[in-house]
C-alpha cells in the first residue's frame, strides 16, 4: 500500500496507522477528510479485508465516502448511526491544548458535526501541523452563498474587536468559480495570523447571520497522533 514514501507522506501514514489501533470490532467510526485521513481509510480497508474487522463508517465528505466504499468499508449515514464511538480526522493546525484549525479541505461542517457526535475524536497529523498559537493557517469559515459579501464585510468589521493580528479574508475559489462545499455553501478564508482566543472567536463567528460554521475545533479533540518523516509516531 505504501511503496516508497516521501517523508511527509510517511509521517501521515504512520500517524494514520497508529490511530487505526483505536478502532475496535463493531465500532461506528467517523471517517475524516484530507490526505492524512485517506491513509486512515486505506488502513481500515486493509483491516476489514485481511483481519475481518467489522465497522460502520460515517464519512465526512463525498470524497471520503467514495474512498471508503472503494476499500470495502461499510458506509452508513450519521442519522442511521445516531452516535459514533470514534472519529479519526486530520487537521490543518493543532496547538498544545489540542485545539484545531480544520477546513483546508473544505469539509469542516460535516467534520465538526461528525466529531461532535463521537465519544472520542482522534486527530492524525504530521509534526508540521503543530503550532504554538493557532492562526498562521487561514481560518476557513463556511458561509451561505446568499449575500456572502455582506457576511464577509460583517466578519471583517467584527474582527476589529477580536484578539487577532490580521483581518482580511478571501473567498475560496475553484478555478474561476467560487468553491462549493458538499452542502452547497462557500468558504471564506480568514487571514488572522494569530488567534488569541479561539473559543471566543469561534462563538462570535457562529453568531453571525450567513455563517454556517467555522473551522476552529475547541475542546473537541481528545488525542493527537503525530507522525514524523523518519517514521516515528507520538501520541498526546
Ligand atoms: C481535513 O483535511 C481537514 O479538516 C483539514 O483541512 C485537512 C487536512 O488535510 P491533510 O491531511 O491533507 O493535510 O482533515
Amino acid at each position: 500500500m505504501t511503496g516508497e514514501l516521501s517523508p511527509i507522506d510517511k509521517a501521515k501514514f504512520v500517524a494514520a496507522k497508529k490511530a487505526a489501533e483505536y478502532v475496535e470490532d463493531g465500532m461506528r467510526v467517523g471517517l475524516g477528510t484530507g490526505s492524512t485521513a485517506a491513509w486512515l481509510v486505506r488502513c481500515l480497508g486493509e483491516m476489514v479485508r485481511d483481519e475481518g474487522l467489522r465497522i460502520k463508517g460515517v464519512p465526512t465528505s463525498t470524497r471520503t465516502a467514495e474512498l471508503a466504499r472503494e476499500v470495502g468499508i461499510e458506509v452508513i449515514s450519521l442519522d442511521s448511526a445516531k452516535w459514533l464511538d470514534l472519529t479519526i480526522d486530520g487537521a490543518d493546525e493543532f496547538d498544545g491544548n489540542m485545539n484545531l484549525i480544520k477546513g483546508g479541505g473544505g469539509a469542516l461542517l460535516q467534520e465538526k458535526i461528525v466529531a461532535t457526535a463521537s465519544d472520542q475524536m482522534v486527530v492524525i497529523a504530521d509534526i508540521g501541523k503543530e503550532v504554538e498559537t493557532l492562526g498562521a493557517f487561514p481560518l476557513p469559515v463556511e458561509v451561505i452563498p446568499f449575500g456572502w459579501q455582506t457576511t464577509q464585510a460583517l466578519i471583517e468589521e467584527t474582527l476589529v474587536s477580536m484578539d487577532v493580528l490580521g483581518r482580511t479574508s478571501t473567498l475560496r475559489m475553484n478555478g474561476q468559480s467560487p468553491f462549493v462545499t458538499d452542502e452547497g455553501n462557500h468558504i471564506l478564508d480568514l487571514h488572522l495570523n494569530r488567534i488569541g482566543d479561539a473559543r471566543q472567536l469561534s462563538m462570535v463567528l457562529n453568531q453571525m447571520p450567513g455563517v454556517v460554521e467555522n473551522g476552529l475545533f475547541v475542546d473537541i479533540c481528545d488525542v493527537v497522533v503525530i507522525g514524523y518523516g523518519d517514521g516515528r509516531v507520538e501520541v498526546r
